[in-house]
């Protein structure tokens, strides 16, 4: 029986602490334990709640943890004692544990989908290690009859519990199948049980370590982050100041500026990289005339630099979010890499992550004078941890899939016909421009709309060419010019108004802008891959009367 109660808290214990260890790669909050713990103290009736922090005061959250860790003890040793062979209920109340910590981390209020991933992967760990511990204990008969298995098996686990001394496979039981007694009665393998519970053992140590550690890094991150200030720029190297006007005076336009918050996030990382500015360090190599490495001290002993520049990703549907204007602070790339000196062959510059993705940048764009910044701070803060701390790059004009790598850590100065990327190695463009876009913002879709004059309102982007004129149409009707909001650079978005005359009935606005090289956006629709999405954003409305 010991040895079935040691199952069972061990399979337990493998679920805690392997979704521990993947929480660590996804997100602290993410771990079933955590989780639960969580929901508990959000869904627990107020009064509840303030009874326990009266009672207990600071030490309620631990008091919950405990507790908890008690509970989960408890159905360890039911889970334990109840699993069999061919009647797996222990397994099933793993599973409904798991469900609710899936549940409990999914609908945490920052969870994403792979929230649901570290208590998944530890509920199958943990199925997988008691149907194994208890596959020892309770060996399948060696032939044919089976029928009263869970009997058999139930006295030979008493066995297992009740021989104290280190025996041969089977030898401790009493009811053994070699020998005389029937082929059905088995006794248990108590070496390969205790092989089984020492790598459960094993997996517990190693995987809460890992947890432990990948969380902790997290929390030092998050920590530095909140107290780094980064120096004030210098007046002449301050942002030009944004004139009035740069965004339409009417309600529920898009701001010019988008705060942190609000900015859209694209990467790969499952789990947002934990890099603090005492480790970080940029290797800047490959067909350069001197190899330079970068630490947090020597770059930032640099003059700062503020920026306004508009990213854009590749994947942006017509009409959609993934685009953001925001004030970076940081260094100009190009004196970076000049004192690296590319050699003239070189055209590209292959940038890599702390994760392991990559951009293949034009070498160029970086050097052709425009405002290609290696970012530390956006909008006055460093840069979140989401947006790259402790340092990316934004480049204007270019889509971030082939420019701007967050969390970046290596610049090797290559050529296009060498090397590739992480998208282009996916089907994605090479060099990666971005398209000329017009969205409308406002009205809000399917709004419900007086008759008489409407504001309209949108953005339109054609980064590092700048917009020169943006134009609506009401259903098929003829395009008419709308008004440009003030042009703050080429290398940020430009808002625009128009008032429209609505008359009852549904109709449909698009738009379509016109970039300073004269084209006009085409109204052929793409898809995002490879380039980016081409089109005419349109919107229906219903205007009431009639
Ligand atoms: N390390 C890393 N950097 C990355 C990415 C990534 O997946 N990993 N995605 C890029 C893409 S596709 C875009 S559009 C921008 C988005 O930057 P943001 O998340 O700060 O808006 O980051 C770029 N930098
Ligand atoms: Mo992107």
């Amino acid at each position: 029986m010991t040895a079935q109660i040691s199952a069972g808290i061990l399979s337990t214990g493998v679920a805690l602490a392997v979704g521990h260890a993947v929480a660590g790669l996804v997100a602290p909050g993410s771990s079933p334990f955590l989780a639960v713990a969580d929901s508990v103290v959000d869904r627990a009736p107020s009064a509840v709640r303030e009874a326990t922090i009266d009672a207990l005061g600071t030490a309620d959250k631990p008091a919950l943890l405990i507790s908890l860790a008690g509970i989960l003890a408890v159905l360890g040793v039911v889970v334990g004692l109840l699993e069999r062979p061919r009647r797996p209920i222990g397994s099933l109340i793993i599973v409904a544990l798991g469900l609710t910590g899936t549940l409990a981390a999914v609908t945490r209020p920052t969870a994403g989908p792979a929230w649901a991933l570290p208590t998944l992967v530890g509920t199958a760990l943990a199925v997988v290690a008691l149907r194994l511990m208890i596959g020892a204990l309770f060996p399948a008969p060696s032939s044919a009859p089976s029928s009263g298995a869970g009997q058999v098996s139930g006295a030979g686990a008493e066995a297992v519990a009740g021989s104290g001394t280190e025996a041969g496979p089977g030898s401790g039981a009493p009811d053994t199948s070699d020998e005389s007694a029937p082929a059905t009665r088995q006794g248990p393998d108590r070496r390969r049980f205790l092989i089984l519970a020492g790598s459960a053992v094993a997996v517990i140590a190693a995987a809460g370590a890992t947890g432990l550690a990948l969380t902790r890094r997290a929390a030092d991150a998050i920590a530095e982050r909140t107290g780094l200030q980064l120096p004030r720029v210098l007046s002449r190297n301050a942002a030009a100041p944004v004139p009035a006007g740069v965004t339409p005076d009417a309600p529920g336009v898009t701001p010019f500026l988008t705060s942190n918050e609000d900015f859209y996030r694209i990467d790969t990382a499952l789990r947002v990289p934990a890099l603090t500015t005492a480790d970080w360090r940029l290797r800047i190599h490959g067909m350069v005339e001197r190899e330079i490495e970068l630490d947090w001290e020597s770059l930032t002993a640099r003059e700062f630099l503020d920026r306004i520049v508009t990213l854009t990703c590749v994947s942006n549907e017509v009409g959609g979010d993934l685009a953001g204007n925001a004030t970076w602070t940081g260094f100009p790339i190009a004196d970076l890499l000049a004192e690296a000196g590319p050699l003239p062959e070189a055209d590209m510059l292959l940038s890599t992550s702390v994760d392991g993705w990559t951009a293949g940048t034009p070498l160029e764009a970086l050097t052709d004078g425009r405002d290609a910044l290696l970012a530390v701070g956006m909008n006055g803060e460093p840069l979140p941890l989401e947006h790259g701390y402790p340092v990316r790059q934004v480049v204007p004009g270019l889509y971030g899939y082939v420019s701007a790598t967050k969390w970046v850590v290596d610049w090797e100065v290559t050529r296009f016909d060498r090397a590739s990327a992480y998208w282009t190695d996916r089907g994605w463009g090479e060099r990666g421009p971005i398209l000329t876009a017009s969205r409308i913002d406002r009205p809000a879709p399917l709004a419900e709309l007086e008759p008489g004059p409407v504001v309209v309102a949108g953005t339109a982007w054609a980064q590092h060419r700048g917009i020169d004129r943006v134009e609506v149409q009401v259903d098929d009707g003829p395009w008419i010019e709308a008004t440009l909001a003030s042009e703050y650079s080429i290398d940020t978005w430009r808002m625009w108004s128009w008032t429209w005359d609505a008359e009852p009935g549904l109709h449909t606005l698009s738009v379509r802008a016109t970039d300073s090289t004269g084209e006009v956006q085409t109204e052929v629709r793409q898809p995002p891959i490879p380039t980016g999405a081409t089109g005419w954003h349109n919107r229906t409305f219903r205007v009431s009367g009639s």
